[in-house]
Formats: structure tokens, C-alpha cells, sequence
């Protein structure tokens, strides 16, 4: 890709000046949150798990994330999923809820580097005074004690996402953190815009408070969009504290790569910031579910153990492998190609050895072929330079991460010639690397499948099943059963993040036609319970999703519904049942074949209903609203 110069083509010359100022390059990282989208890699095959583990963390291997934002979970949706809260009931502490704590240590294990940075979406309802609250700030705090006891030592802790700030909150966390002995623990704000750098200025306890100012989406487009201008504000570029692009993405792992590197360079060249999160880390969730290819890489299939790695990973790794958080950009070093912004951009960045530097140029916003000329001072290397290219804009794992060439300069200088859509990084560094896993091809789920949840431990999520809204552990069975059940833990209405639904968990694979699913449930208070079936497209807020639910209360009030993802939703037949009490085992089932669909309690039929709109999808279990009910024994047989 890069070789001899082309003639006529566009030459921008690029002062690598070790000398020359720039602000500190805080690190790349992405976001395991916001939420639920690493849900289904805690449940891949062993083997799967680690190479995924290991394109997204290991050094020289892929994404070789510098930084990892966790979400700390609020049982409450938070986009893709919701997260379990370490602490479902007041005073009740789960160090093991959930995924990011085990995510965290693998990231760890491959990279003992890596900085962590927790951030909550939503929080539970038991905290007294909204989330600006006292109750919050001790939450926060039982969170950082089960990160460390969990081995997860957090640099960075944020607020509340994507909902402004209260400065007052802040500067009282700020006290709380260090009489707490996490005096090293920076707090960014405020995980929105730039309002609260903005307040800053005229409020020093807020100012003194807050370590780094953390935007989302100030590279503009956020969903679908192209990057093209990055924006901070005056007030935030003389505040002097680190400026963070604290969330940005939401883009396909292959045709958002473009906008990725873009978030990146231009970043820096037209607003100062420091740091990149891609929002999200994986896509580790049902295809059925909003974003199923967003991240920088899809694993949705943890039956198959299939995953793909996006060239969102490669136009990472090509800063990341490059450098390290510590370094100094060289603003000598950085600017528009040919000084336009239709040309593509570059950054140059130098190592804290003062020897070392890495040049990224980007040209997917070019169309033709132009040459870069480097001229090395100030005290950088002059010994050979690397050459390591991506094609972005027509992405194959053939074209990433490619050694291209080596360059030895001539006075300090040498002369490159870059194709229009790649991503360049010519470094004096050594060391970088590209994967070399592949995985298996994909498969449906076979049928029959079943789970007793009796082989999983009290606390944990039961295999594949995937909570929408509130929280199902595994618990010990109730009413004199024996064994593990799991159980809906979410008490009462969280503080949310997205809007409210009834409490549901999905499970299994979308492409399922004719099946029965049968579960036994166990009421723990008055209420109503549901089995769900045939759950397909899920849209946002998370109950708007195309799907059946049969629906069983306490006094045997019944209702088979059929819902869209529109939101709306149409009562297909009711009546009244067997009643299921409270504190005793039924079950209930529901068969799909063809058009028919048959609801039965205890193995008697309720009702039998035909309706052609939904043929497909995945099973679920709820409760209308938030009753600490039980299930066991899920079974799904196949039909003819
Ligand atoms: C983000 C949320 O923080 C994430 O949890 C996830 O929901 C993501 C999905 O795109 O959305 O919020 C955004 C806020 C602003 C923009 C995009 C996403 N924006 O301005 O484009």
C-alpha cells in the first residue's frame, strides 16, 4: 500500500519535533456497558472466550484496549440488556454480580496495564433521594470496595451517564472518595457534554473536584455519523484538565471504522482530547436485540462459539499497538493533510523515552493517492521507521494490520506515498502483532434444550439467559424444592437509565420455528408471571419487541398478548385459571406450531389461539412489574 511517491499527488510535510508542545495521550479504551452487550461472552465455549478475550485485551494481538469503562450495573435496561447491581436489596453486597468484574480480571490478566474507569447508567430503586444522592455516593464507594476486592483496581469513576451533573454532587463524592481511601481515584465529568467543563469555570470547589472532562459524541454524527468535525469548547480547551471523547461509536464494527480513527485523530487536531471510548466494547448479544454489529467485534453465538472481529478492532490496534498512555501528542506533528480536511488527518505522538514516536495518518476521507513526508527532530529516533496499514474503507481481514514496509531516513527525513481510505502508522516502536485465531462457523441452538439451573451457583446468571429489565440470579429453590431456581431479584423500580418495562430475561436462539417452552414457576408475591415465545426484532425502549407472552397471575387471571416492536400490543384471548397462589410450584407452557398457539397451566390447555404475525423467535420469562417470583426447569421442545 504505502511505496514510492507518487507524482502530482497532494504532499503534506510532517514535523516529527520532539520538541514541539502537545497535550498527554491518555489512552484508547471502549465501553463494557451501557449496556449489557458483553452479556453472552461469559457463556462462550473456553476456547472462544479467550481468543475473543485476547483480540479485544492481549498486547500485539488486536485491539490491545490501553483503557476499559465498565458499566456498574443497575438492574435496569441500559440499551442492549440490564446490568446486575452488586447490591439488588440495601446492605445486601454481591461482589460477583454479574460480568465486568470477570471481564475486568481477563482484561487484566492479558494486559496488567490496562485502566479501568466505572461509570453507572442506572441504579437501585432502594437508594433514597434520586440519584444525586448521599445513598448514590455509598453505592459508588461498596462498588470500588467489590472492584477491589475483585482484583479490579479502578483509576477513573464517573457519574451518571449521559444525565448532566450536580456540581455539589460531585465536590461531596469528591470528600467521600478520599475519607474512603480512594484519594487516587479520578472522577470525570460529567460522562454528557461540555456543560459541566463549562460550569467549572466559575464554580473552583466543582473544578478542584473533577480530574478529567468527559463529553459523549462530540465528534459529530454519534449514530451513523461520519466524525467529520470534532468539538470541545473554549471553556473546556483553557480549562487545562485531560478532555476525553468519553463515549463515542455506535457504529457498525466494519463500516464505522472510518469514523473511528477519525473520532481519534480529530480528537485531538480540532478539540484536545486526549482519549477514546468506543461505545461498545463487543456486541456479545442476541442478533435480535438493537446493535447487534456494534462494537469491535459481534459474538452472539455462544452455542456455536462463533465471533467475527471487526475492522473497528484494526483501526484501533493501529493506535493502540503503537502507543502508550503517558505518551505526548506533538501538536508539530498534527493536522490535516495538505491542510484539508478532505485529505485525511494526522497525529504524531512521542514516548516517554523522548526517542521513540508514532505517526497515524488517515486518509479515509481522501481520493487519490498522496505523499507524506516525515522530518524527524527535536531528538526522536532517525533510525528506521515501520510501516503498518488498514484499509478502512473496504475493510478484509487480508488488508489489516499490515507490516508494509520499512524506512530508513535520509537526514532525518523520509517521504511515503498513502492510499486514500487507510489507516497509516509509522512508528520507530517494534512489537505489534495480529491474531491469528479464526473462529468456528455458526449454528442454531439445537432443540431440545433445557436447564434446571441446579448445577449453577446461588448469585450467578444461568447460562444464555439474558435480562432485559431487572435482575434473574439463580437462588435456591423456594417452598420446600430442592435444587437452584432463579429468581427475578430486583425488588422494586430501579432508578432507570431507559424507559421502564415489566422485568424479563431472553434466552435462546431467534431462528426457532415450532417449539413448546415450558417453565415451572413459583409466585413470591402477588402478581403476575410470563413465558414469552417467539421473540424476535427488539427496538428501543426494551419492551418494544415483537413477541407473545402468555401471562398467569396469582388468582388465575390469564391473557395471551401478542406485542410489537413498535411498542403497541393486542390481547389475543383472557379468562381465568387455575389461580397460581403465592409460595406454590405451577407450570406453564406455551406451544407454537405454525399459526397455533397453544397457553396451558399444569399441563391442561387454557386456550388455543391462531395468529400468523410472528413464526419465529426466542423464549423469555418475566413478571409484570418487579415480584421476586421463581422459575425452574425451563424446557423447549421441538415441534414438527
Ligand atoms: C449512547 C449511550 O450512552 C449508550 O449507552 C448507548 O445507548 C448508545 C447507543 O447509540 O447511545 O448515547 C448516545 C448519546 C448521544 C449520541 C449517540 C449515543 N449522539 O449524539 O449521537
Amino acid at each position: 500500500t504505502a511505496g514510492a511517491p507518487a507524482s502530482a499527488a497532494t504532499s503534506t510535510t510532517i514535523s516529527a519535533n520532539g520538541s514541539s508542545g502537545g497535550r498527554t495521550f491518555d489512552g484508547i479504551g471502549a465501553i463494557s456497558g451501557g449496556g449489557g452487550n458483553s452479556r453472552l461472552l461469559k457463556d462462550y465455549p473456553a476456547a472462544q472466550q479467550s481468543q475473543i478475550l485476547d483480540y479485544l485485551f492481549k498486547p500485539g494481538y488486536g485491539a490491545d484496549l490501553q483503557m476499559l469503562k465498565l458499566e456498574i450495573g443497575g438492574d435496569a435496561n441500559s440499551t442492549d440488556g440490564s446490568e446486575p447491581s452488586i447490591e439488588h436489596t440495601r446492605g445486601v453486597v454481591n461482589c460477583n454480580a454479574g460480568y465486568e468484574f470477570w471481564l475486568a480480571q481477563q482484561a487484566k490478566a492479558r494486559n496488567p496495564n490496562i485502566a479501568f474507569y466505572g461509570l453507572a447508567w442506572a441504579a437501585p430503586g432502594w437508594i433514597s433521594g434520586g440519584f444525586w444522592s448521599t445513598d448514590t455516593i455509598n453505592y459508588l464507594i461498596s462498588w470500588l470496595g467489590c472492584a477491589k476486592a475483585d482484583g479490579v483496581p479502578v483509576s477513573y469513576l464517573g457519574g451518571w451517564n449521559e444525565r448532566g451533573f450536580n456540581a455539589d454532587w460531585y465536590i461531596n463524592l469528591r470528600t467521600a472518595l478520599n475519607n474512603a481511601g480512594y484519594g487516587d481515584v479520578k472522577i470525570v465529568a460529567d460522562d454528557s457534554g461540555w456543560d459541566a467543563v463549562d460550569a467549572a469555570a466559575s464554580n473552583s470547589a466543582f473544578n478542584n473536584a473533577v480530574s478529567i472532562w468527559g463529553a459523549h459524541y462530540s465528534c459529530n454524527g454519534g449514530d451513523g455519523g461520519n466524525a467529520d468535525t470534532c468539538s470541545s469548547d473554549a471553556a473546556a480547551k483553557a480549562n487545562g484538565k485531560p478532555l476525553w471523547d468519553s463515549e463515542q461509536g455506535s457504529q457498525d464494527m466494519n463500516t464505522g471504522a472510518p469514523a473511528l480513527i477519525r473520532a481519534i485523530t480529530r480528537g485531538y487536531i480540532d478539540a484536545k482530547m486526549t482519549s477514546y471510548f468506543n461505545w461498545p466494547l463487543i456486541a456479545a448479544i442476541y442478533p435480535n436485540l438493537p446493535y447487534s454489529t456494534v462494537g469491535l467485534m459481534t459474538a452472539g453465538s455462544p452455542w456455536s462459539g462463533a465471533y467475527s472481529v471487526g475492522a473497528n478492532t484494526w483501526a484501533t490496534a493501529q493506535v493502540t499497538q503503537f502507543t502508550q498512555p503517558g505518551w505526548k501528542f506533538l501538536d508539530s506533528g498534527s493536522g490535516y493533510l495538505g491542510g484539508s480536511e478532505s485529505n485525511g488527518t494526522y497525529v504524531t505522538l512521542k514516548s516517554t523515552n523522548n526517542s521513540d514516536y508514532t505517526t497515524i495518518v488517515e486518509t479515509t476521507t481522501a481520493s487519490a493517492a498522496q505523499n507524506v513526508t516525515i522530518n524527524v527532530s527535536g531528538g526522536l529516533s532517525t533510525g528506521t521507521a515501520h510501516v503498518w496499514a488498514t484499509n478502512l474503507n473496504n475493510p478484509s481481514t487480508g488488508a489489516s494490520l499490515i507490516h508494509t514496509q520499512d524506512v530508513t531516513p535520509s537526514n532525518g527525513s523520509y517521504t511515503l506515498s498513502v492510499q486514500p481510505g487507510y489507516v497509516y502508522s509509522i512508528t520507530t516502536t517494534t512489537g505489534q502483532g495480529k491474531g491469528t485465531a479464526t473462529s468456528p462457523a455458526s449454528g442454531a441452538l439445537a432443540l431440545p434444550y433445557s436447564d434446571t439451573f441446579d448445577s449453577d451457583a446461588t448469585n450467578t446468571e444461568a447460562k444464555y439467559l439474558s435480562d432485559m429489565q431487572g435482575s434473574f440470579e439463580v437462588r435456591p429453590c423456594a417452598n420446600g424444592r430442592s435444587g437452584q431456581c432463579v429468581q427475578q431479584v430486583t425488588p422494586v423500580i430501579p432508578i432507570e437509565w431507559q424507559n421502564d418495562s415489566d422485568a424479563f430475561s431472553l434466552l435462546g436462539d431467534p431462528t426457532w420455528s415450532n417449539y413448546t417452552v415450558k417453565v415451572d414457576v413459583n409466585l413470591q408475591q402477588a402478581g403476575t408471571a410470563e413465558l414469552l415465545g417467539r421473540a424476535g426484532t427488539q427496538s428501543r425502549p426494551q419492551g418494544n419487541q415483537n413477541l407473545y407472552k402468555f401471562r398467569v397471575s396469582n388468582t388465575g387471571a390469564w391473557s395471551i398478548v401478542k406485542n410489537y416492536s413498535s411498542g403497541s400490543s393486542t390481547t389475543l384471548a383472557s379468562g381465568t385459571t387455575t389461580a397460581l397462589g403465592t409460595g406454590t410450584w405451577h407450570t406453564l407452557s406455551l406451544g407454537f406450531q405454525g399459526t397455533t398457539i397453544t397457553a396451558m397451566v399444569d399441563g391442561n390447555t387454557v386456550k388455543t389461539v391462531t395468529d400468523s404475525t410472528f413464526l419465529s423467535g426466542q423464549v423469555g420469562i418475566g413478571v409484570v412489574g418487579y415480584q421476586t417470583d421463581q422459575f425452574d426447569n425451563l424446557t423447549i421442545t421441538p415441534g414438527t
